[in-house]
């Protein structure tokens, strides 16, 4: 019998992860804010995972962080602002040799949380897999992909992978994961402000040649001086591609302005200016791209951090 998998964070990939792994019968338990919300929670009866126009419940047991079973493995879901103190909470629930898988985009959150609980192994994850909320508990699976997982400072895969392989879960690991990581977030740097600056699509990007390329360049010289040259290389052909494979869609920062939800902006763009600082590098593009798109959210009454 496999371990039992904590997930916190019932939103798009929490959800996406729990239902699949428990359709396989592997069990897993569901990490919810507060009595209230596992009152909500326990009233609708479980998770409801829709793939291929078909809603199927899943009735997951949840809890709150304050329930008292110890943890071994914990894969945290939320948005990479919430990580560090979702993740506190949890600290004195972990066993020894506990395992935390970290979903969150960008950069920046995956070092403070292994800082919080150095007693355990964190493992980040790249995701290219999509999925949204079309109700409270509802999740809608909106785009296959793949999930690259890696632990940059141990390179021995762990042994749950298996559970991953048995619920369907398409991954990966690697042992260059901060390379994963880097092109990632370079991708998102060179289109996701710029989408939500020129209130456009992706494909809308093809109009503004120019400042993408402007952007590749600096994002490029960044990645060299900080020691990820595999995640520069091409990269403005690899954002010219990616602009063109998703020109009808609107990049996830543009959905979460476009919704009124606080952006992953500190770990994306923020975290890049961040680096470039440190390292004495003057990228004025991209500090530029920061403080138009710091200024466009304030605007609009949201945080940009
Ligand atoms: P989401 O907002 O849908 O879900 C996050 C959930 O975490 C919410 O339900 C929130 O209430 C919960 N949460 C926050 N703090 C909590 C706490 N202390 N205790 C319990 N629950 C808590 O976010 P998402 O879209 O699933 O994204 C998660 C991460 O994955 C982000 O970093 C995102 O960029 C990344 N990602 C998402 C997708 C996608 O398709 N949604 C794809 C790739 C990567
Ligand atoms: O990951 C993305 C996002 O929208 O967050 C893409 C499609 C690559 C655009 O940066």
């Amino acid at each position: 019998m496999s371990m039992t998998w904590h997930v916190l964070g019932a939103g798009s990939l929490g959800t996406l992860w729990a239902t699949r792994l428990a359709r396989a019968g592997v069990p897993v338990r569901l990490i919810v804010r507060d009595e209230q919300r596992l009152q909500a929670y326990r009233a609708a009866g479980g998770l409801t995972l829709v793939e291929h126009g078909e809603a199927k419940l899943y009735e997951i047991p949840g809890e709150t962080s304050d329930s008292d079973e110890p943890i071994n493995r914990l894969l945290v879901a939320c948005k990479a602002y919430d990580a560090v103190q979702a993740v506190a909470r949890l600290a004195p629930r972990l066993a020894p040799g506990a395992e935390l898988i970290l979903l969150q985009n960008g950069l920046g959150s995956q070092d403070a949380v292994a800082a919080q609980v150095p007693q355990a192994r964190c493992i980040s994850a790249s995701s290219t897999e999509g999925a949204f909320r079309d109700g409270d508990w509802r999740v809608v699976f909106a785009g296959h992909g793949y999930t690259w997982l890696g632990d940059a400072g141990h390179p021995v895969a762990p042994i749950w992978l298996e559970d991953l392989t048995a619920a369907g879960i398409p991954h990966e690991w690697t042992t260059d994961i901060l390379t994963r990581l880097w092109r990632k977030l370079a991708l998102n740097c060179a289109i996701n402000p710029l989408t939500v600056l020129h209130d456009c699509r992706n494909g809308g990007l093809q109009q503004h040649h120019c400042e993408v390329a402007t952007l590749c360049a600096e994002l490029t010289e960044l990645l060299e001086r900080c020691g990820q040259p595999a995640a520069a290389e091409h990269l403005q052909q690899e954002v010219e591609r990616v602009i063109q494979a998703t020109a009808a869609n609107y990049s996830s920062m543009y959905q979460d302005v476009a919704n009124q939800r606080r952006t992953e902006i500190s770990y994306l763009l923020g975290h890049v200016c961040r680096v470039a600082a440190r390292h004495q590098l003057n990228l004025p593009h991209l500090n530029q791209l920061e403080a138009r798109l710091t200024a466009h959210l304030h605007s609009l009454g949201l945080p940009s951090d």
